[in-house]
């Protein structure tokens, strides 16, 4: 564990299933209150499938928690929840469907590349899926210098489409 509060921007998205039950349910999961505190959440966004484009639009959303987990500490948690609600690796291809996907998108500043995890996430900047949700919570955050506003001023949002509240 980490001795400090880390403040990390987590992406979740899925497309099979009930993704919005789904969403709800793993940000409950992942954010219990003590090791990984719930600070802002996005809305829900319909959105196209990025990467693999014969698949079902996907439902994502972001949140921004404070963790005393250290990055590593906090992929094994984002990955427990991820098969508590049913992902499976062993079947699944690159980009494709899936019912729930938990990506890091950046821990405080810190940057990193292992085989297991980069920081911050590699892909993040072509990602409206991302930098959509994210604008809604944390638009001033910076991310590798560039803040989350200015990123996603140079991408296309077209097809993105903002979910009301579910109750
Ligand atoms: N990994 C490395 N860095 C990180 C990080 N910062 N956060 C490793 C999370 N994981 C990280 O992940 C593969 C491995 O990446 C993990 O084992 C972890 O150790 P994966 O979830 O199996 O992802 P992947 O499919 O191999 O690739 P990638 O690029 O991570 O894709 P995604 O984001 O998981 O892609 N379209 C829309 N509209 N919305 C989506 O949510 N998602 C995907 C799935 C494709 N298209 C989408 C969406
Ligand atoms: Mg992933």
């Amino acid at each position: 564990m980490a001795s400090h509060l880390a403040e990390a921007l987590i992406a979740l998205g899925g497309n099979v299933g009930d993704v919005r039950e789904t969403l709800d349910r793993a940000v409950f999961q992942l954010c219990d209150g003590s090791a990984v505190r719930l600070l802002a959440r996005s809305s829900g966004y319909k959105t196209p499938p990025w990467g693999v484009e014969d698949q079902p639009p996907f439902i994502n959303c972001a949140i921004v928690a404070a963790t005393m987990l250290s990055p590593q500490a906090l992929l094994a948690r984002t990955q427990a929840v991820e098969q508590a609600f049913g992902r499976d690796r062993a079947n699944e291809r690159r980009w494709g469907p899936r019912t729930l996907d938990i990506d890091i998108i950046a821990y405080d500043d810190m940057a990193m590349a292992t085989p297991d995890l980069t920081l911050p996430h590699p892909r993040l900047f072509e990602r409206t899926f991302v930098l959509v949700p994210l604008a809604e919570i944390a638009p001033d955050r910076s991310i590798a210098g560039v803040t989350v506003r200015d990123a996603l001023s140079k991408l296309d949002t077209n097809g993105i489409e903002r979910l009301p509240p579910r109750r």
